[in-house]
């Protein structure tokens, strides 16, 4: 036990929590212009919007925003803090309605505020505020007078919130939520909670009131269900059943308009009927096994930081509807309040998360956390308090989260006890709960499928060893594997991927006890930033400044922080589609809908060689878990074939009758092979009468000592060889807890175990990987080929391999067959297997026929389908906040590369495996920049013949690539033929 002093939340004037509703009470937003000084610095003196942050835009004479992740960015010595504590004064004037005056309450309520706030009104102090982004009010009833009155709030980045504050995001001070002004007239409504359950079995709802006031008694109305009903009193309020109500789920989000008045005030909620529950291990919902397809979704704007604008917030829950997201966690605190609202009207499960994050104590071996010195409670009481009573009545919130990574302890224990005794019907989830003490759902974050493995073993540990749910006892551990299994963290989506989406849905979709999961993250927290150079880019850790800060980390989302969606998107949402179809001789659409019919558009279409030749489309209905069978005649094409490849595709939709921001969005594609590509004809290649110094095969120019091209056509060609080396990705770069590169199972770790290993990229390098150079190469030649051998290694280490270029000449085309042989020095992992081409710098672009049209890896193809794709190179490459590999096409048939100014290249893969990638960026420049306008003025169009490319995975935070997708030296072969573009 320690001596430490913690001064408690102040709640002399502080309002009982409630939960927020719509009132006809007179209500006052003091949003707007406010007068603004930050003390200390007189030149940003001035007018602030509120809300807003004081830092943003950022690089101005207000500061600037700092990112960290878990290390504090102020030495961690609570209660104390440092001198230097920005802090603003915000001031405005209000003049009281004379009608709020004669009776009633005045309340001033602040919506969110980073992250310690002294209120003032008429110069006579209010009282204050912490918990950034939790509700407060204050009652300043005796403060106000009639006519103007001043009110200063007054506002310091630093607090014994900070202590409290510790999650992965940007340090963001300032009035950044709503602030409001409030008339409490006289028998006006404390509180209101309309506590809702649905009873799948006989289809009936039920509210159980909760009302707070002095004004009874109370009336409910419903009118949609009938319900018309007066409570006396406090003690009067009766359950309500309603029969036959439409339940709320996240694919029908039915809701109900209730309206609740005492003589002083009438409020209206919009009230929707479900229950949550666990029954033998599985979570319920509406008597259903419920599979949370979820992301981990923050507040961030890269101009507004964390404030909310409904518009921006309708798109991007619009863009998750679209990608078959149906379920948020609210990482790490409680959003703006609208957002629930918004999340009850789209249908979406909700974790809401309580403002609480102490992770950086972890650096400390966690003494003096928070979570469990006594001293801290009252704090971490009040923050769960503020953040149930506010959203309460919201539908969609099925659980509450204490918080994110704060260690364990015994007033996490207390938050729960607390919750869960105020809303029985909810369940209580915490992460670090590890020994299952107190909460309903056992989370975990970013698990391999060891630990998956390890959680639903009969016995043993519950996780693979050094995770701290390793240690727990047989009992504790026989009471975790009573609850469902939910990985509120996993794929963690910074950079090029992540890999493995697909493989974890389908242990999820294969295990009724996993209740899905939620993907980190939804957005980039990028900020946009401007360079010396005037140039704007989006900015992280770093880029303001910040003398600690954690770099890249902020960047880690499914979307760009200016609203690009990634490969990894498109590739969740064909991943995890709730309405799938498949092709076993007819198209099959089946339904993995819970509650409801889905009306859905199909389509289909049978290509050959990447022409469609048969086409057709139908609107059906399929009832949940049901499917439909879409007859094809497939047959009536096959005979025309004439030994090109025959695919069909079927593709489902959002039908007709969805709201138009939903309509016609892809929900699954689904693709089979009809016909395989023939066999290709043998052919003689042509004799070759004595070759001299530069060869010529059809249009191919090949240099007569080195094998290497100098000329295609017109189009004068630089061939760097082989390279092994891409720019590493954020999960190359990553030192997640996973590492399967040792082979050795106590290696492979649960996730939060901390930096293990050297990274991917790490391990490259030092073998120099990143700068081989050829042997002098050998010649022999042959009456119909000319054989080039060449050894590759780096200097210092044995050689890493043998290529082998034989060249022939076949049909007037150039024939070109690559054979890999690794050599001595050849080990572990390699990151890619290419020829690199460097071509004149032109606004090419590229038509290939093969998997596409977006980028894919070994471990990320689930949505690229096979096809005639054309992309210029500016679309090859989705936008990169920190530049790396990316971009890379896999399966790759045929590929024809065209510039205006140029003569084309044709490309046709004879045999073996063929990927490209073409970008104005060779793989090594890509490694040293870190941001885009970094990159040097183009000298080259860089393409990327790969014969092999290793896997991407989840690195950057959780596990590395899995080993079926490793890239590990061995024997490669691939055929061209080359030629100029016909
Ligand atoms: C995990 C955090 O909970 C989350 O906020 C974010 O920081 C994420 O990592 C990485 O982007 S904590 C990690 C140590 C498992």
């Amino acid at each position: 036990m320690t001596d430490l002093h913690i001064p408690a939340p102040e709640y002399t004037r502080a309002v009982r929590p409630s939960a927020r509703v719509e009132t006809d009470a007179d209500e006052l937003s003091l949003n707007g212009e406010w007068g603004f000084r930050l003390r200390g610095v007189p030149e940003a003196d001035g007018t602030i919007a509120v809300p807003s942050h004081w830092v943003l835009p950022t690089g101005t004479v207000r500061g600037n925003p700092a990112y960290t992740n878990l290390v504090f960015p102020i030495p961690v010595d609570p209660p104390h803090l440092p001198q230097e504590n920005p802090t603003a004064e915000y001031a405005r004037s209000v003049v009281i309605p004379d009608s709020w005056l004669v009776g009633g309450r005045i309340l001033l309520r602040t919506d969110g505020i980073e992250s310690h706030a002294e209120v003032f009104v008429g110069g006579r102090r209010a009282g204050s505020r912490l918990g950034s982004r939790l509700v407060h009010e204050l009652d300043i009833t005796d403060l106000v007078t009639p006519g103007e009155n001043e009110i200063l709030i007054v506002v310091s980045q630093w607090s014994v919130g900070t202590y409290l504050e510790d999650q992965d995001q940007w340090w963001l001070p300032g009035i950044f939520r709503d602030v409001t002004l409030r008339h409490r007239p006289v028998g006006s409504l404390d509180d209101v909670w309309l506590d809702t359950a649905f009873d799948a079995e006989s289809g009936t709802g039920e509210i159980r009131p909760d009302i707070r006031t002095d004004g009874w008694p109370v009336r409910m109305q419903i009118p949609e269900c009938g319900v018309d009903v007066v409570f006396a009193s406090a003690d009067d309020q009766a359950v309500v059943v309603v029969p036959d109500v439409r339940p709320w789920s996240d694919e029908s989000p039915a809701l109900y308009d209730a309206i609740v008045s005492t003589a002083g005030e009438s409020v209206s909620l919009r009230i929707g009927f479900r229950s949550v529950s666990v029954v033998d291990g599985v979570l319920i919902a509406n008597g259903r096994p419920l599979k949370l397809r979820g992301v981990n979704r923050h507040e961030t704007h890269p101009d507004r930081g964390r404030v909310f604008d409904e518009a921006f917030v309708r798109s991007d829950l619009e863009l998750m509807k679209r990608h078959n997201v149906n379920a948020i966690r609210t990482a790490h605190y409680p959003p703006h309040p609208r957002v629930l609202d918004l999340a009850d009207e789209y249908g979406f499960w909700v974790m809401l998360e309580c403002d609480l994050e102490t992770h950086g104590f972890e650096l400390i071996d966690w003494r003096g956390n928070p979570s469990d010195e006594p001293a801290w409670q009252p704090h971490l009481l009040d923050r769960i308090e503020r953040t149930v009573e506010r959203d309460k009545n919201h539908a969609c919130v099925f659980s509450w989260s204490l918080g994110n990574e704060s260690g364990r302890g015994r007033n996490l224990a207390a938050m729960a006890a607390w919750a869960r005794d105020r809303d029985e019907r909810r369940l209580v989830v915490y992460e670090s709960d590890h020994a299952a003490e107190y909460t309903q759902i056992y989370a975990r974050m970013y698990p391999a499928f060891e630990e998956i493995d390890a959680f639903f073993a009969e016995s043993g540990p519950i996780a693979v060893a050094h995770h701290p749910s390793s240690e727990v006892t047989d009992d504790e551990a026989r009471r975790a594997r009573a609850l469902p299994y939910l990985p509120i963290e996993y794929l963690h989506a910074m950079g090029t991927g992540p890999g493995g989406i697909a493989d974890y849905e389908r242990i999820i979709a294969a295990n009724p006890r996993i209740a899905g999961g939620f993907l980190w993250e939804w957005r980039d927290h990028a900020l946009r930033a401007t360079a010396t150079d005037g140039q704007t880019f989006l900015g992280y850790g770093g880029d303001f400044g910040e003398i600690l800060h954690d770099g890249t980390f902020i960047a880690d989302g499914l979307v760009s922080a200016d609203g690009v969606i990634s490969t990894g998107l498109v590739e969740w949402a064909q991943s995890v589609a709730p309405i799938r179809a498949s092709w076993d001789g007819a198209a099959v659409i089946a339904s993995r809908h819970l509650f409801c019919d889905a009306r859905v558009a199909v389509t289909w279409r049978i290509e050959v060689a990447g022409e469609a030749v048969l086409e057709g489309a139908t609107n059906l209905t399929i009832s949940a878990g049901g499917s439909v069978r879409v007859d094809v005649p497939a047959s009536d094409v096959l005979g025309g074939a004439d030994g090109r490849e025959v695919w069909v595709t079927v593709e489902v939709r959002h039908a007709d009758d969805a709201p138009e921001w939903l309509r016609g969005a892809l929900i699954h594609r689904a693709q089979a092979p009809l016909a395989a590509a023939g066999a290709v004809a043998e052919r003689t290649p042509t004799a070759l009468s004595a070759p001299g110094g530069e060869l010529r095969f059809g249009t191919v120019r090949v240099d007569g000592e080195t094998g290497a091209i100098t000329g295609i056509g017109g189009l004068a060609v630089n061939d760097l060889g082989v390279t092994l080396w891409r720019a590493p990705t954020d999960n190359d770069l990553g030192h997640g807890a996973l590492d399967y590169w040792q082979d050795r199972p106590e290696d492979t770790l649960g996730a939060g175990a901390g930096r293990r290993g050297a990274s991917s990229a790490e391990r490259w390098t030092e073998a120099g990987l990143d700068r081989i150079v050829p042997s002098k190469t050998t010649r022999s030649d042959a009456a119909d080929a000319v054989v080039f051998t060449t050894r590759w290694g780096a200097a210092g280490a044995e050689p890493l391999l043998e290529c082998v270029r034989t060249w022939q000449e076949v049909d007037s085309r150039a024939r070109l067959r690559v054979d890999i042989r690794p050599l001595a020095g050849a080990a572990g992992i390699w990151p890619r297997v290419g020829i690199h081409l460097a071509l004149p710098v032109a606004d090419w672009s590229a038509s290939w026929f093969g998997l596409g049209p977006e980028e894919s890896y070994s471990d990320m193809r689930e949505a690229a389908y096979v096809g005639l794709h054309e992309r210029s190179m500016a679309e090859l490459v989705r936008a990169q906040v920190h530049p790396q590999e990316s971009g890379h096409r896999s399966d790759v048939r045929t590929l024809t590369l065209r510039a205006p100014e140029f003569e084309g290249v044709d490309i046709a893969r004879i045999a073996g495996e063929l990927g490209f990638s073409l970008r104005p960026w060779s793989p090594a420049e890509l490694t040293v920049a870190g941001h885009p306008h970094e990159l040097p003025e183009p000298s080259a169009s860089h393409l990327l013949l790969d014969l092999a490319m290793h896997g991407l995975g989840s690195r950057s935070c959780g596990p590395d690539v899995r080993p079926e997708h490793h890239l590990r030296p061995c024997e490669l072969t691939v055929t061209l033929d080359v030629g100029a573009s016909s």
